[in-house]
């Protein structure tokens, strides 16, 4: 990596759904993925699943089917004020979370939380305000050291 590069790739996109198992069997069925991973994260107010291929490399981007625990949560507003499912975050992957929140913030860049916040199998993530981002919600994730997916 190049020392002007922040990111190492986009880790996931994450779509935003109604009814996870529905999602998920839409997905698997008709469009042939495969649940990696699945969890519920009640900071976020999610259930989630994460879903890729048998041969999965470390690098190739995930999607992220999130459904909301409570209509109001972050997801719950989103698909009331969406009429619906679609996407909702583009996600990329960081070594070193610090160094980039603090360089995106020297940037003038407002990320949505002072430390980082636990997200999928335990990474360290935070997220960069979809009006500072071109009309995207970007999350940035550091994998743990030994992911859980
Ligand atoms: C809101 N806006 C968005 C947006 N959400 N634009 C693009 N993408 C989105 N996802 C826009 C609205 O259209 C609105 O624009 C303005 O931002 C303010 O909207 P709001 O209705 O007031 O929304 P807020 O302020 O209640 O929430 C927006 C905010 C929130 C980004 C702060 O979504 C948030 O905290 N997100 C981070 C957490 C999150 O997404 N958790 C769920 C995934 P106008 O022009 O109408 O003013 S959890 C996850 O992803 C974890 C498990 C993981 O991957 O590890």
């Amino acid at each position: 990596m190049d020392n002007q590069d922040l990111f190492i790739c986009i880790d996931h996109v994450g779509l935003a759904v109604s009814n996870l198992d529905e999602a998920i069997a839409f997905h698997t069925e008709k469009l042939g993925w495969r649940v990696l991973h699945r969890e519920t994260n009640e900071e976020q107010g999610v259930e989630e699943a994460m879903l890729g291929t048998g041969e999965q490399h470390p690098e190739n981007a995930q999607i992220q089917l999130l459904a909301p625990l409570k209509d109001d949560s972050t997801i719950g507003k989103w698909l009331a004020r969406n009429g619906g499912p679609g996407m909702q975050q583009l996600c990329y992957r960081v070594a070193d979370m610090d160094k980039v929140c603090a360089t995106l913030r020297e940037r003038g860049l407002r990320l949505l939380y002072d430390e980082p916040k636990v997200g999928t199998g335990g990474a360290r993530i935070n997220f960069v305000h979809p009006k500072d981002a071109g009309g995207v919600l970007l999350e940035l994730t550091e994998p743990p050291a030994n992911p859980a997916h």
